[in-house]
């Protein structure tokens, strides 16, 4: 029987199929092949006829793949980040953008806790980003005003939401559904920083042929699938229309000279995009030691 895998906890892969959720293990298999199963996989199951539970027995050719969070077959990626607790951190945000533009996932953003923006830094941010070119959407508690255009952007989608603990994936997931009625916590007073209460992979039906994914906060990401540091400039959309115009043609925008990417700095190019790019050039360095 065919089915979409919908949850991933400890070990039980639950998979949904025309007669309803089946609990499923994967066979042993996966792991000489070095596969594993993830949420969004497209799966054939065999049903045990005494208990009604499954073996995964063969994963379906993806169409995408994302391993942060590890999710198969979305069409896109909402990237949430709250602007306030926990504060906005956009080394970490560029680094999601470069992840799923790697994977060749479209991906918009969604900046969060407008109510708690008092400096009006988020205009900021949002005019920087939607200057790149990414689409952005802000909500806060009071204002859910972007709402409909965000809803608009799931149908007939497979939608992952992703971004660091308690910057409101949920919440949101909640204000597009109410029915959903997925749990939610307050971020720690102490630390600004949320409390990890999703705690697995879920997929989550929309409307017809729509789905949308929460996914836990995480606080880290590595850039190890990039493994050699002249591919990355091609992942910040902005460089590249430039980068062609730089004198050397293997140009890396660091120390060459008449580097056309560095002189649209404080331009087009934006100083803290910059920064992000000399930051994960060095950690792609670093990986490769090892
Ligand atoms: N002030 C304010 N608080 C918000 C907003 N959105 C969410 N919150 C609060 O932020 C806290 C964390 O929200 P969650 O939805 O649990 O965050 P999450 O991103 O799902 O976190 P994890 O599941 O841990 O990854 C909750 O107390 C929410 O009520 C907002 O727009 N404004
Ligand atoms: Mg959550
Ligand atoms: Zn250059």
């Amino acid at each position: 029987m065919k089915g979409t895998i919908i949850k991933l906890v400890r070990g039980i892969y639950y998979v949904d199929t025309e007669i309803g959720v089946i609990k499923c293990k994967a066979r042993g298999l996966f792991r000489e092949k070095d596969i594993s199963p993830v949420v969004g996989d497209k799966v054939e199951i065999r049903i045990s006829s005494e208990d009604q539970t499954g073996y995964i027995e063969t994963v379906y050719p993806r169409k995408t793949e994302l391993i942060r969070p590890a999710v198969a077959n979305i069409d896109r990626a909402l990237i949430v980040f709250s602007i306030k607790q926990p504060e906005l951190n956009t080394y970490l945000l560029d680094k999601n953008l470069i992840m799923t533009n790697y994977f060749g996932i479209d991906s918009s953003i969604c900046f969060t806790k407008s109510d708690l923006d008092s400096d009006e830094i988020l205009n900021r941010y949002v005019e920087m980003y939607r200057n790149i070119g990414y689409t952005v959407y802000v909500v806060g508690k009071t204002d859910y005003s972007d709402l409909e255009s965000i809803k608009e952007s799931l149908v007939g989608r497979i939608t992952s939401v992703s971004g660091p603990s308690g910057v409101g994936k949920s919440t949101l997931i909640n204000k597009i559904n109410p029915d959903i009625n997925l749990k939610t916590s307050s971020v720690s007073l102490k630390t600004e920083r949320g409390r990890h209460t999703t705690r697995h992979v879920e997929l989550i039906p929309l409307e017809k042929d729509s789905y949308i994914i929460d996914t836990p906060g995480f606080s880290s990401l590595g850039l190890d699938f990039i493994l050699d540091e002249r591919d990355l400039s091609d992942y910040f959309i902005e460089f590249n229309q430039y980068a062609d115009k730089c004198k050397f043609l293997d140009c890396m925008h660091i120390n060459e000279p008449e580097c056309a990417v560095k002189e649209e700095i404080g331009n087009s190019i934006y100083q803290s995009r910059y920064d992000s790019y000399i930051l994960f050039i060095n950690e792609i360095k670093k990986n490769r030691r090892y």
